[in-house]
């Protein structure tokens, strides 16, 4: 999707301040758990994760494979400004301008980000964008007029590579955002006579239901790559090379949608043999029907982002509905995905109103929603800011999700993620197990995670009542009769017994349960 706001001079929404709300109490937590830089300064330390019989990811990001990551999104202009040098036209207070963030603000916060547990970074396009049009600015990335260098306001090439050869040195690996469905107004190409062939020249899609118009027309009025061209085809091939080569580890594609696919089946196969076969290619198809992603995932792309489960997790956990949606939109999902393993999901992202907002502030449903996302099987990306409780505005569109990264706002949910994200660091049954369903009513859901190694049981009540259920271990599992369990954000056991877990968790509660002797 294309991030255009403030195209339409209506769509803009009034700027409100950040409700700061972080109380006294919570910053002297936050010293207590180590694990505020903003309060100090200190390098971070890794958080246990309690795992009984652990299997850490490796740290070399060159030896992991795409499925065992968790990726942290963040909008380079809005994460943090690490050199006032580059603030050309900077305006804080207007959420559609420049805020100042950049490549060295990113490497500045490198040791934060791995301290939730993010083990991969996400970042906006960083290529030489249009400053601004009508009343917008490209601080987004998705305006480029030339994609063969960055942006003024990010940082010169040289910060570019310090900034992968940081990520990597810290154990992350990174996914380089690019848009090639359309340009810049600006862009040189879009003003030469001679490249009027690199164009459609369509006019703005009317009618989304339209599958030729979504590829054939344009959005928002931006330029859109006539992809067929093969002149074109050859230059955003080069595209990707040149980016490949700075040695990042993969691409989040821009509107999957509006490209025709036989480009991507080009475009996938050019990027595998140029980067190799681990290079992840993750679209952004922005569809709820989850029977149209498998014909990309043949077509050589890794993983989509998951908008099918986004809808339901937005409906079930952030809205209350029933958990009988959610344990059917997994299952239907996993039947229908060519891979599930490597299709990534999310609770919010910069096109999106932030998750706790459309959870009416309730920071229980985060909490659940974050130890849903980080259990299942699924590469989780979390929204920079979504782990501190950062929230939009209940109007407009979602300019207001993207506000300057508050690293402060709330330490306890940072304290549940960190926790989520060690779990899952040590765990290779919550990176790579098959996931069986174990449970479901409208309160209630249960997944298994197994894996030849090692299993978990995950148990998520979304009532805001204590629930109890006595969950039948399933005949594929290893665990036994008499078998102890740790639930490991509690720290409390259980044993199985007449083949049951029996499971008591409080309104909005998860738990995570390992066994605490080897398999
Ligand atoms: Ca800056
Ligand atoms: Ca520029
Ligand atoms: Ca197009």
């Amino acid at each position: 999707m294309i991030k255009s706001v403030g195209l339409t001079p209506n769509m803009s929404t009034p700027v409100r301040e950040t409700p700061r709300t972080t109380p006294q109490a919570q910053v002297t937590d936050s010293v207590v758990l180590g694990q505020n830089l903003a309060v100090s300064q200190e390098k971070p330390q890794p958080v246990p994760s309690g795992v009984p019989h652990p299997t850490p990811l490796p740290e070399d990001p060159k030896v992991r494979s795409w499925q065992g990551e968790t990726i942290y999104f963040l909008l380079i202009d809005r994460f943090h400004d690490g050199d006032p040098n580059n603030n050309h036209a900077v305006n804080k207070d207007d959420l559609n301008r420049y805020h100042g963030g950049d490549l060295q603000g990113v490497i500045d916060k490198m040791d934060y980000i791995k301290s939730t547990g993010a083990t991969a970074l996400w970042i906006t396009p960083p290529m030489d964008n249009q400053t601004s049009f009508v009343n917008s600015d490209g601080y987004h990335g998705y305006w480029p007029v030339d994609h063969f260098k960055t942006d003024e306001h990010v940082g010169t090439m040289d910060k570019f590579k310090d900034f992968v050869n940081t990520a990597h040195e810290k154990g992350l690996k990174v996914l380089l955002d690019i848009p090639l469905n359309h340009t810049a107004w600006e862009h040189p190409f879009y003003q030469d006579p001679a490249k009027h062939s690199w164009f459609h020249h369509n006019g703005d899609v009317t009618d989304w239901d339209d599958p030729w118009q979504s590829e054939n027309c344009s959005i928002f009025g931006l330029p859109d790559l006539a992809q067929e061209n093969p002149e074109v085809e050859k230059y955003l091939i080069d595209v990707g090379k040149f980016w490949a080569d700075t040695g990042v580890d993969g691409f989040r594609l821009d509107a999957v949608k509006n490209v025709p696919k036989a480009f991507w089946d080009k475009f996938n196969q050019a990027m595998h043999e140029h980067a190799g076969p681990d290079f992840y290619l993750m679209g952004e198809y922005y569809v709820g029907d989850p029977s149209k992603y498998a014909q990309y995932q043949h077509g050589g792309m890794d993983g989509l982002v998951d908008y099918p489960l986004y809808y339901t997790i937005d409906d079930v956990l952030a809205k209350g509905g029933s958990m009988r949606q959610l344990a059917d939109r997994v299952a239907d999902c996993d039947r229908k995905f060519a891979k599930p393993e490597m299709m990534s999901a999310f609770l919010d992202n910069h096109d999106t109103k932030r998750f706790l907002t459309k959870a009416g502030g309730d920071r229980d449903r985060l909490k659940l929603a974050l130890s849903f996302q980080m259990t299942l099987n699924r590469i989780p990306s979390v929204y920079y800011g979504t782990e501190t409780s950062m929230e939009s505005d209940h109007e407009g569109w979602s300019e207001s999700s993207r506000r300057m990264m508050d690293f402060d706002n709330d330490p306890d949910m940072l304290a549940h993620f960190q926790k989520l994200g060690a779990i899952r660091k040590d765990s290779i049954a919550l990176r790579e197990g098959r996931l069986l369903e174990m449970w479901q009513d409208d309160q209630v859901y249960a997944y298994g995670r197994v894996h030849p190694q090692d299993e978990a049981v995950v148990v998520l009540n979304n009532s805001p009542h204590e629930q109890t259920r006595e969950i039948p271990v399933r005949a594929e599992s290893r665990l036994r009769e008499g078998m102890a369990l740790k639930e490991l954000l509690t720290g409390e056991t259980v044993t199985i017994q007449n083949g049951r877990i029996h499971s008591k968790l409080g309104g909005k509660q998860a738990a995570i349960y390992m066994p605490l002797d080897k398999l």
